[in-house]
């Protein structure tokens, strides 16, 4: 549920990127730093290159401007490579206001944007969250590569409850600030609906 500050006028929504490996949750990430972050942040904080980068989520706090006077912020999150820490997955899909599917076109990694989808529904369903009524977006990535799964196939396979799709490049912030920009009204939405 996202955290409604009335007093400081800004309202937080924790927001967690899935997807198979390699599939582009940083490269998303990294281009919306570049494109939207405050820039007091550290770049170095949140991003480290070394070997156990896969291990740990990666975190990004981006402001959003402001709707109504108030301030939105957005507290973004990736998934680590699944099934590593069961503690901190727990944790990461805890208070969870939206969630953005970075999937693979690439045709060989369609079997690993299947698993990952239901192994998402499985945690949603854990934190009591349905997966048909949550608010959600879904990115096609890599649509620059040669050979790529189109994107109606894409949607019939994993876009079960419809819910809005972008065909992204992220190496080239293609389609990026869309997607994002898309959950965070739905998720806008839900608010003001409660
Ligand atoms: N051609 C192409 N390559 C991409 C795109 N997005 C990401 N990549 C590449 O795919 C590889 C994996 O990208 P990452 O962003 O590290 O993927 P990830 O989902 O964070 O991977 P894990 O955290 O290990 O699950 C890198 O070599 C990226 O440069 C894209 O849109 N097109
Ligand atoms: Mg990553």
């Amino acid at each position: 549920m996202a955290l409604v500050n009335h007093e400081t006028k800004d309202i937080h929504c924790k927001i967690l990127y899935v997807g198979p490996n390699l599939s582009g949750k940083t490269t998303t990430m990294r281009a919306l730093y570049k494109e939207l972050s405050e820039k007091t942040l550290s770049h170095d904080l949140f991003f480290e290159d070394t070997e156990a980068q896969d291990k740990y989520f990666e975190f990004l706090p981006l402001s959003l401007g402001d709707v109504n006077s108030y301030q939105i912020k957005l507290h973004l999150y990736s998934r680590p490579y699944w099934g590593v820490y069961d503690t901190l997955e727990g944790l990461l899909f805890q208070n969870l206001d939206g969630l953005v599917y970075v999937f693979d076109s690439d045709p060989l990694a369609m079997d690993d944007n299947i698993n990952e989808l239901s192994d998402v529904r499985e945690r949603l369903d854990d934190k009591g969250l349905d997966a048909s009524n949550f608010p959600q977006v879904f990115q096609y990535n890599k649509q620059d590569l040669l050979r790529k799964l189109p994107t109606g196939l894409l949607n019939l396979e994993l876009n079960t409850y419809r819910y809005p799709f972008f065909e992204t490049v992220a190496t080239k912030s293609v389609g990026v600030k869309e997607s994002l920009t898309s959950l965070a009204k739905q998720i806008l939405s839900q608010i003001k609906s409660e």
